[in-house]
């Protein structure tokens, strides 16, 4: 074979892989193993951490469990599994993941990759710096000359390497592939600086030894649109796109897991676009019979996960360590003067 019928033929094979792969084996394969393989960070305070009995708690992780109750009607069916950052998107490349929700931001080139699959933004972020209170600093831009620890394959780097630039400051890189590695170089003072996702950064804060010895600084300098990210497969894509859509109308509706059950066992008094939801006649159980997914989809990802803003407050709300106002973030809904649309489900 020359080099040329070779690389055709390579190529001809690679095309019919994609279209074959955008067809829903995917999914038909995640219901025949009866357990969906979500990949998340090994250890995020926060977002994913595995708790006392080993089993990973946090926001990213309910994005995990929420597309396991709309495929099977059931939250616990998910194979959560911690994995670095750098290595998580060539595993669900390679096949070793359903998908990531692991606080990924899409871009342009990450979303181009024919192996990857962006489905839908689940945190609106921008990357900051945090420092040792000890320092006084109070300006990114006091940063001239400092040592930044990042994290290897990220946008952090890239920003970084823009921000400093235009704002015409000197930096130097220590640049990790393992998370513990970086910030054990952090907290032990081989960096100046770490730079992050500003939630990454208030994650990573837990992890000190005394979490208040360490601020963030006031300046975001990037967009981070923190995103569940599939192999492609529409069906797949589809049904945690809209997964995601019944969590913030849930919100919209004033819907959650701890009203869900009354909603439900009233459903005839509840207005027409509630009943569309979470009715079984509805437009939600349409839906359910054309993506092959359990038909109770709707009413399961709240009463086991529950809606965004329940899931939200559980893992970063005012009672949590991370005292996020939702109210005053750009997470909240869009009727409300946030960034997170809700889609009519009719
Ligand atoms: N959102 C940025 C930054 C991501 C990032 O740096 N994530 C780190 C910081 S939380 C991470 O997940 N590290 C944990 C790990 O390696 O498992 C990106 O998508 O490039």
């Amino acid at each position: 074979m020359s080099i040329r019928t070779f690389l055709a033929a390579a190529l001809a094979a690679t095309a019919l892989a994609t279209v074959a792969a955008e067809a829903g084996p995917v999914l038909d394969q995640i219901k025949k193993d009866g357990k969906i393989i979500c990949i998340v960070n090994p250890k995020s305070p926060g977002f994913s951490v595995p708790d006392a009995q080993g089993v990973f708690q946090g926001f990213n992780v309910d994005f995990c469990r929420m597309a396991a109750a709309a495929i099977f009607g059931d939250a616990t069916k998910v194979d959560i599994r911690g994995v670095g950052f750098s290595d998580s998107l060539k595993t669900l490349v390679a096949g070793g993941g359903h998908m990531a929700s692991r606080s990924i931001t899409v871009t342009g080139t990450r979303d181009a990759d024919p192996g990857l699959a962006f489905v839908t933004t689940t945190f609106f972020d921008g990357q900051g710096f945090m420092v040792p209170k000890a320092t006084g600093l109070k300006s990114a831009k006091q940063l001239d000359g400092a040592t930044v620890c990042a994290e290897e394959g990220s946008t952090t780097l890239l920003n970084l390497a823009d921000w400093f630039a235009e704002n015409k400051l000197k930096y130097k890189i220590e640049n990790f592939t393992d998370m513990n590695a970086r910030l054990q170089a952090f907290f032990s003072g081989k960096c100046d600086v770490m730079s992050n996702d500003f939630t990454a950064l208030a994650a990573n804060r837990q992890l000190a030894e005394k979490p208040d010895a360490y601020e963030l600084l006031p300046e975001m300098i990037s967009s981070e649109p923190l995103s569940i990210v599939t192999r492609p497969d529409t069906e797949l894509q589809k049904t945690i796109f809209w997964g995601f859509q019944v969590m913030l109308a849930a919100d919209q509706y004033g819907v959650g897991k701890k009203n869900i059950a009354d909603v439900v066992a009233k459903i005839g008094t509840q207005p027409a676009a509630v009943q569309r939801i979470f009715g079984d006649k509805g437009a939600a159980t349409d839906m359910a019979t054309k993506l092959g997914i359990h038909p109770g989809w709707a009413v399961e990802i709240i009463k086991q996960v529950g809606s965004y803003g329940d899931v939200f407050d559980r893992h970063l709300g005012p009672a949590t360590p991370f005292r996020i106002d939702r109210s005053k973030s750009p997470n909240r809904l869009s009727k409300d003067g946030g960034l997170l649309i809700t889609y009519p489900i009719r």
